[in-house]
Order: C-alpha cells, then sequence, then structure tokens
C-alpha cells in the first residue's frame, strides 16, 4: 500500500469519506486521491515523494505558484503579530481600497471568510435590498453550498427549482429558478413574466464549475439589460474568475457590470478569504448601516489579507496577465492540436488563466452540452497523465488552472505526456 492510500484509509476512519471537501476523493475518476505534502512554483508533491506539475493550483488561488516567497514572508510577517483579532485593522482597508480601485462595479466590499459565505451574504442582501424572495442561477454553475443555491432545474422552464442536496427544504429551493447557461431568450421569457418578483441573479461569468463554459456576448448583455429594467440585483459571481481571467477580473473582460460581485480564492493568495461587494446604494443596507445581518469572528482576518494583498500586488505587474494567458494559450492550443492529429473527439479553451479540457469535438455551451462529454475517455487521459506526473482536476467537470510560474519545461513535459497518451488512444 502506497503512502497515499495509507493515509487515506486512516483518513476515513474520522472524517466522511476520507476528505474534507467531495471532489479531492477522487470519486468521479476512481482511484485513490493524492495526499499532498508540499507545493513550489507550478509544481506539488504527494506524500510517497512524487512530484506533479499542478494543474489544479488549489482550485484557482495559487495564480503565483506555490509558495511564492513574497507571499509567503508577507504571511509569516503579519503572523509574528498576532493571527486574530475580531476587531479592524488596517490590512482591511488596504484590501478594501486596492478590491474597489481594480474593479470599478465596487464602491464598497465586506470581507469574509470563504466564497460560500459571499455567494450567502450577497444573496441575503439582495433580497432585503429589494424585497423581493425569487433568485435565478443557472444550471451547472456553482456557488458555493448555501441552501438556497444547492438547487437544479424544475419540471419546466419557468418552474421553480428543486433541491440538489439532501437537506435543503423544497420550500427554500421553490424561491430559486433554475435556467440554462447562455439562453438569452429563455432569461428574457422568464424576466417578461416573473421580472417584477426576481431580487437576483447570480452567475459565474465564465462557468468554471462544470468544466469551463465561456459566456455568449450576448447572453451576458441581456442579462445585464433584463436585470436593469426590472430593478433585479445582478450578482458576478467571481470567485473563480476574479483576478483570474484578467485584471479587471470577467467583469472587465466582458465589459459588464454587475450591481453586486463576490470573490474570494485570489485575493486570500492561498488562504481562506471571500468578500461581496459593489453599489454603495447597496451595500449600504448591511449591518451595522442597515437591516441586513451579516457577520464573523475571522471575516477579514489579517493572516488571510496580508497573503492576499501580496498576491494581488504581484499580479498588477505589468504584461501578467498577457503572460499569464499566453501560457494557457499554449497548453490548450498544444493539447488540440495532438488530439487533432491522432483523430480523437478533444476540444480545449482557455479564458485568461483558466481552461477546460473537453472529450467532445467542440467546447461546450451549456449544463447539457457538458454532459455530452467523454467522461469515460477524461478519467482513462487523467490516470495516464497522473502516472506520467501531471495532475488535471479529478474530475471531467472541473476547470483548470495555470499559474505563472508554470514556464516552456511544464509545457512540454504535459503535451509530451499528452502525445503519448493519445497516439495510443
Ligand atoms: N469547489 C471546488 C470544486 N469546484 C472544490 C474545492 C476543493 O475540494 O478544495
Amino acid at each position: 500500500m502506497t503512502n497515499n492510500q495509507n493515509l487515506f484509509e486512516k483518513s476515513r476512519i474520522h472524517i466522511p469519506g476520507g476528505v474534507n471537501s467531495p471532489v479531492r476523493a477522487f470519486g468521479s475518476v476512481g482511484g485513490s486521491p493524492l495526499f499532498f505534502k508540499k507545493g513550489k512554483g507550478a509544481h506539488v508533491w504527494d506524500e510517497d515523494g512524487k512530484c506533479y506539475v499542478d494543474y489544479v493550483g488549489s482550485w484557482g488561488p495559487m495564480i503565483l505558484g506555490h509558495a511564492h516567497p513574497e507571499v509567503i514572508r508577507a504571511v509569516c510577517e503579519t503572523a509574528e503579530l498576532g493571527l486574530s483579532f475580531g476587531a479592524p485593522t488596517r490590512l482591511e482597508l488596504e484590501m478594501a481600497d486596492l478590491l474597489c480601485e481594480l474593479l470599478p462595479s465596487m464602491d464598497q466590499v465586506r470581507l469574509v471568510s470563504s466564497g460560500t459565505e459571499a455567494t450567502m451574504s450577497a444573496i441575503r442582501l439582495a433580497r432585503g435590498y429589494t424585497g423581493r424572495s425569487a433568485i435565478v442561477k443557472f444550471e451547472g454553475c456553482y456557488h458555493g453550498h448555501a441552501d438556497s443555491l444547492l438547487v437544479k432545474a424544475g419540471s419546466g422552464a419557468l418552474t421553480f427549482g428543486n433541491p440538489s442536496s439532501a437537506g435543503v427544504p423544497p420550500e427554500t429551493a421553490q424561491h430559486t429558478l433554475v435556467l440554462d447557461y447562455n439562453d438569452a431568450g429563455k432569461l428574457e421569457e422568464t424576466f417578461d413574466k416573473l421580472g417584477e418578483k426576481i431580487a437576483a441573479v447570480i452567475i459565474e461569468p465564465v462557468a468554471g464549475n462544470m468544466n469551463l463554459v465561456a459566456p455568449k456576448q450576448a447572453f451576458l448583455e441581456t442579462l445585464r439589460n433584463c436585470c436593469t429594467k426590472y430593478g433585479s440585483v445582478l450578482i458576478f459571481d467571481e470567485v473563480m474568475t476574479g483576478f483570474r481571467v484578467g485584471l479587471a477580473s470577467a467583469q472587465g473582460l466582458y465589459g459588464i457590470r454587475p450591481d453586486l460581485t463576490t470573490l474570494g480564492k485570489v485575493i486570500g493568495g492561498g488562504m481562506p478569504v471571500g468578500a461581496f461587494g459593489g453599489k454603495k446604494e447597496i451595500m449600504q443596507s448591511l449591518a451595522p448601516l442597515g437591516p441586513v445581518y451579516q457577520a464573523g469572528t475571522l471575516s477579514g482576518n489579517p493572516v488571510a489579507m496580508a497573503a492576499g494583498l501580496a498576491t494581488l500586488k504581484l499580479l498588477q505587474a505589468p504584461g501578467f496577465f498577457e503572460k499569464l494567458s499566453e501560457k494557457t494559450r499554449i497548453l490548450t492550443e498544444g493539447l488540440a492540436s495532438i488530439a487533432k492529429d491522432a483523430g480523437i473527439a478533444f476540444s480545449a479553451q482557455s479564458v485568461g488563466g483558466m481552461f477546460g479540457l473537453y472529450f467532445r469535438e467542440t467546447p461546450p455551451e451549456s449544463y447539457a452540452e457538458v454532459m455530452q462529454c467523454d467522461k469515460e475517455a477524461f478519467n482513462r487521459f487523467f490516470h495516464f497523465m497522473l502516472d506520467e506526473g501531471i495532475y488535471f482536476a479529478p474530475s471531467a467537470f472541473e476547470a483548470g488552472f495555470v499559474s505563472i510560474a508554470h514556464e516552456e519545461a511544464e509545457m512540454e513535459k504535459t503535451l509530451s505526456a499528452a502525445r503519448k497518451y493519445f497516439s495510443k488512444a
């Protein structure tokens, strides 16, 4: 038994399923999960000492690569001064000022401890601000695990949703409408019928939790117009895309100004963090100013702020996102071309430092199309690449991430392993 397998067996005794987040269990791809011991730059090492080129990057935050010296220094220096005060600190002010400067849609922001907390709070705020209950989400988009967001489509396009997890009361799910991503027509139809009841629409402006699905520009524009026309709050969930697809995030890339934005991942540089912010008029409904309650002992934690500020400082370097996007494009275009030469039904695409790999002729545009991908083909590819020392997300339905520390050598290693695989597949 390997060290990884041994640790997994032991973990199952006191941790349900042996993991603290389901996808880590390798349930989708099969086999035993890796336990990581360390990371440096573009690489991670497991408990058996094997080294991998890492394309998960802690699911997005590690945009500078692992253990970047400046981030580690900021964390250590801040930790020396105390880990948590449950009171305001200067670092929270610095973070709030920086986020509002980098995202023009954000007048004010509140810092929390996770992406789930950010989206859950943004939904409550939108409901409190509008006095309405209904919300709209899109099938395949994931916004953390708050009850009202663990909902799948109901029986018809205009019916409210059903819980997608046990433990979510149907009464809660019944305030959530689930529509198809990129379907502008259905969105308009829904708003024409129910617009005055809709408190908010929440969307991943580039979907990254059903593999990667890129938005159609016209769809995002329709979304903005519908929300403006009916006074519904448009929430961009940029927990994944924030400072990952560009310095101005997805809202800058597509030129759409949301009313509220949720953030996490990159803004914590690998420490637990979340944030939600937007129009001042809406944000002023939050306690202690307004009637919408929200609080947290570790909110704006100084060590997390220090890691996030150090990360955000480095990714503002001139040309950072051009370089990151180019690296990611080299990876996806390389993989697609190798598969094409081998006659395999495979496609790939990237947005900034995020990418999607699909065992399907063309990149999917909706959840239904994602479901048409050949999952078994992905699983075989995943395990071959893992053996070769390449760590992709352990599920056909997750996006991948490249860091600025991924260099030509790592790309070449990846493409050469893929060449070996596709020539035999
Ligand atoms: N939310 C991630 C999947 N899209 C998984 C996070 C984790 O397991 O760390």
